[in-house]
């Protein structure tokens, strides 16, 4: 019998705020298709849009059915690949979205907890990604635009089905979108960077005990 491998998905973001690439849609779509560890990854595109990003994001749950989901969102200016470690329940942006909307101060689920916290392993993956000389960081703060949107999204919907791991993770600018004083890092660096935070995840059903260290 071919039993069907367990999947994993991968999400990144359509530019957004007037930009013609993003690194988190250019890192999902490199993944796509690949086997990891025994598991067929599975990437997608969501659109830079309040509501709608959800949508999209719970459509592919459903259809694909993953037991690991990572979302990941461009971040221009932070220097390090950044786990997000809490998802919080407000929208309130500072700019429009590709649908023209600007929610603020409006909370995602209404009468849903505060927050959420990422149930990725994310000290292991910073450890794992510096340990390779990649620059890592946890991140206490996804912010509150499409990104944290997505990331309590995702993670008010894993609530629902217990076993499924998943979080968020801000990438840096690519090379060809950050001016000299912005950092950034490859896509070949990031892509293969995020194809060991999926292996690390996979290992850690708990998080490695270190303490603080370098965060966002
Ligand atoms: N970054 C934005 C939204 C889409 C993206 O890639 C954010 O950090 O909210």
């Amino acid at each position: 019998m071919n039993k069907a491998k367990p999947k994993i998905l991968i999400t990144g973001f359509e530019p957004f705020g007037g930009a013609t690439v993003n690194p988190s849609a250019e890192i999902a779509t490199s993944l796509h298709a690949q086997i990891l560890d025994g598991h067929k990854v599975v990437g997608a595109v969501l659109k830079c849009c309040f509501g709608e990003s959800i949508r999209q994001l719970k459509r592919h749950l459903r259809l694909i059915e993953p037991s690991l989901v990572i979302c990941l969102g461009q971040a221009g200016g932070r220097a390090e690949i950044t786990p997000e470690r809490i998802a919080i329940n407000i929208d309130d942006a500072r700019i429009p979205d590709n649908a023209g909307r600007q929610p603020v101060d409006s909370t995602i689920v209404k009468g849903g907890p505060a927050a959420y916290w990422s149930t990725l392993p994310i000290k292991a993956i910073v450890t794992a990604l510096a340990a390779r000389g990649t620059p890592a960081a946890v991140s206490q703060n996804a912010g509150t635009f499409v990104c944290n949107h997505v990331f309590y999204g995702l993670m008010h919907a894993l609530h629902a089905r217990p076993g499924v791991r998943g979080g968020f993770m801000h990438v840096p600018y690519l090379p060809e979108q950050a001016n000299e004083s912005e950092p950034s890092l490859s896509l070949a660096e990031m892509t293969e960077a995020i194809r060991e935070s999926i292996s690390i995840s996979l290992k850690n059903r708990h998080d490695l005990r270190v303490g603080g260290g370098q965060t966002h």
